[in-house]
């Protein structure tokens, strides 16, 4: 079944091929010194549209459709979620929603928004009804913003022919779902998300609250679709696809969610070659991120469409400015810690490349061919790594991952080398020295090899010197049973392989009996004196909703002082929060001891905790 399914896709691949080296292409162009890397659009492997962010524990959740390679049609089966910490590099969750999900649908996969309440991940999608060819809105629900999602109901949640959900809770708990082509229409939801209140209302389509549409009589204002509705310092906010065909992103404003609506302008004008465009606002970290779709990818069109995305700054008046279309994209937000297990479908930018769902969970990247690559953006070596190591397969007989810097053909820092293991998804780990990884670079893990499909890869991880670039942790991905791992006062530790932030496991801690007790690593004979070091640790309370901090115990002539390492943020048992943050560490004296510990700042709540570092 596998062979089969490969040679099924494969037929796909001459497409696919040509993408991927117009890709590269475009991807060598950017390298010209003195112009910006292309890391627009954010995904390269499929098509994508209709993006709708969602922000959840320290990470940005995309939600996209999907459009098929070669399409005609909005020919779109299932919809897609990827997340981000950084914002270039986006982890490929799969497909935990499609068709098949609603019983009563046969097409019509397409723009849906998700949002968490109740501890639960509430998708509202618009799809065609099997009985009545009708579009509605169904609604998907998980306990994980990565699904699985399955239908709520059982049935359409509402429905009138009309398309493009948005949801929208505001400071009162009243929850408020829009949307509508051609018209624009809302229902109250009740507090579970799932059924509504009254019927639905239509918004009255003004030209004062949706601009002028000349020379359509059936459609005298400007809004077209793809609502996306939300509230910031008091004003609500209406942003939609405006004026089809093409389409351009325009916004009104109200001083309430149902309006009045004022027609505030364009944010972002007719570019590219899709004909429809669909927007989705987010504020992250700081930032305001705004994303889009267009037609970016070779191949590309109005059916064929990726999404893609700026980071930008309200006006001082709370107006948006107008947001080009760029294949630069956003920023990033921090580095990318190599020392950690990342996930091979952790991508900036994909070459040649595919991904599948892989048996040790999650996604693995397969399709992998000679010269194919994976560029992962920002990547901070620090003071130096001395090996890689990637969890791989192959079924036939392998190929080289060459570890290069900076660029597909920049300079190889190791290779690791990859031989049959009988199967695409009969997993083995190999490992590879690593020399002048330091600094923060671009990864570039380029393939290389015969002809045909060379290897599948699910993870890698750098490591690095003790007490130089790499994690003084051991075992800080908890891979490795409890290894390296001992109690800051009480408590009692396992292992546990339900819950995990990356790969099969993460620490337990229970039976605490005050806040400063935790997870620890006996680290003091790793440690420099006055060297600056970056935590980064993973945590989740099994009850409660503790705020968590990372800390070092040093003591040194007798006198003990507790560094602070990252700043204390609230965790709870819904979902991972990362802690993270950079300390200088320093002691007078002889060090006799130090301990790097998670503790809390009160309360004795059993902790879960994950892909830790400290470099
Ligand atoms: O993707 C199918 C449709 O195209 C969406 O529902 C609209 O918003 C437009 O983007």
């Amino acid at each position: 079944m596998k062979v089969a399914r490969r040679t099924t896709t494969r037929t796909n691949r001459g497409s696919r091929r040509a993408v991927a080296w117009l890709a590269s292409l475009l991807c060598v162009v950017a390298l010209v010194p003195g112009t910006a890397r292309a890391d627009n659009p954010i995904v390269q492997h499929i098509y994508t549209a209709d993006p709708a962010p969602l922000v959840h524990n320290g990470r940005v959740y995309l939600y996209t459709g999907h459009d098929e390679d070669g399409s005609t049609y909005f020919t779109m089966r299932e919809w897609r979620v990827w997340s981000s910490a950084d914002m270039v590099n986006w982890t490929d969750h799969g497909s935990p929603m499609s068709l098949a999900t609603f019983a009563w649908a046969d097409a019509n996969a397409w723009a849906g928004q998700v949002i968490a309440r109740n501890g639960k991940f509430y998708w509202y999608v618009p799809v065609r009804q099997r009985s009545n060819g009708q579009m509605v809105i169904g609604v998907g629900v998980a306990d994980s913003p990565t699904g699985p999602f399955r239908d709520a109901i059982g049935r359409p949640l509402v429905g009138n022919g009309e398309i493009d959900p948005t949801v929208f809770v505001d400071d009162d708990g009243q929850a408020y779902l829009y949307w509508g082509n051609p018209g624009l229409w809302y229902v109250r939801l009740n507090a579970d998300m799932i059924s509504f209140s009254g019927s639905a209302a239509r918004i009255p389509l003004t030209t004062a609250g949706f601009g002028t549409r000349t020379g359509n009589a059936s459609r005298p204002t400007l809004y077209e679709e793809g609502p996306w509705v939300f509230k910031r310092n008091g004003l609500y906010y209406n942003v939609f696809a405006a004026e089809c065909c093409s389409e351009f992103i325009a916004y009104s404003t109200a001083p309430g969610p149902t309006g009045p609506w004022t027609y505030r302008g364009t944010i972002m004008p007719r570019q590219g070659s899709s004909f429809t465009n669909h927007a989705g606002v987010i504020d992250f970290n700081g930032g305001s991120y705004f994303f889009y779709h267009n037609g970016a990818l070779p191949g590309g069109g109005g059916y064929t469409r990726s999404v893609a995305v700026e980071k930008f700054t309200y006006n001082a008046n709370g107006t948006l400015p107008t947001i080009s279309m760029s294949t630069t994209g956003a920023p990033q937000v921090g580095t990318l810690n190599p020392y950690v297990r990342q996930e091979a479908e952790t991508i900036a930018w994909g070459s040649g490349i595919e991904t599948e769902v892989s048996s040790e969970g999650g996604m693995n990247v397969g399709w992998i061919e000679n010269g194919d690559y994976l560029k992962v953006k920002g990547v901070a070596f620090g003071a130096g790594a001395t090996s890689f190591t990637a969890r791989v397969a192959s079924a036939t007989s392998g190929g080289r991952i060459e570890v290069r810097l900076d660029s597909a053909s920049g300079p190889v820092v190791g290779t690791c080398t990859v031989g049959g293991t009988g199967g695409w998804q009969t997993w083995t780990t190999t490992t590879c020295a690593v020399s002048a990884a330091t600094g923060t670079h671009d990864l570039y893990l380029r393939f290389a090899g015969g002809s045909g499909t060379l290897l599948n890869i699910n993870w890698w991880q750098f490591n690095g010197s003790t007490g130089g670039g790499g994690t003084v942790l051991t075992n800080g991905d908890v891979e490795n049973g409890t290894t390296g791992w001992g109690v800051h006062g009480s408590g009692t530790l396992a292992r546990n392989t339900a819950t995990a932030h990356g790969g099969s496991g993460s620490l337990s801690i229970t039976g605490r009996t005050a806040a400063w007790n935790g997870p620890s690593q006996d680290v003091t004979s790793k440690l420099t004196n006055g060297r600056s070091y970056t935590t980064s640790v993973w945590v989740r309370a099994q009850s409660g909703t503790p705020s968590a901090k990372a800390t070092l115990a040093l003591t040194a002539n007798g006198t003990t002082n507790y560094l602070q390492l990252t700043p204390a943020a609230g965790v709870s048992a819904n979902g991972w929060t990362l802690l993270t943050g950079t300390a200088t560490v320093s002691w007078s004296g002889t060090l006799s001891s130090a301990s790097f510990y998670v503790e809390t700042a009160a309360g004795t709540d059993g902790l879960l905790v994950d892909d830790a570092s400290f470099q």
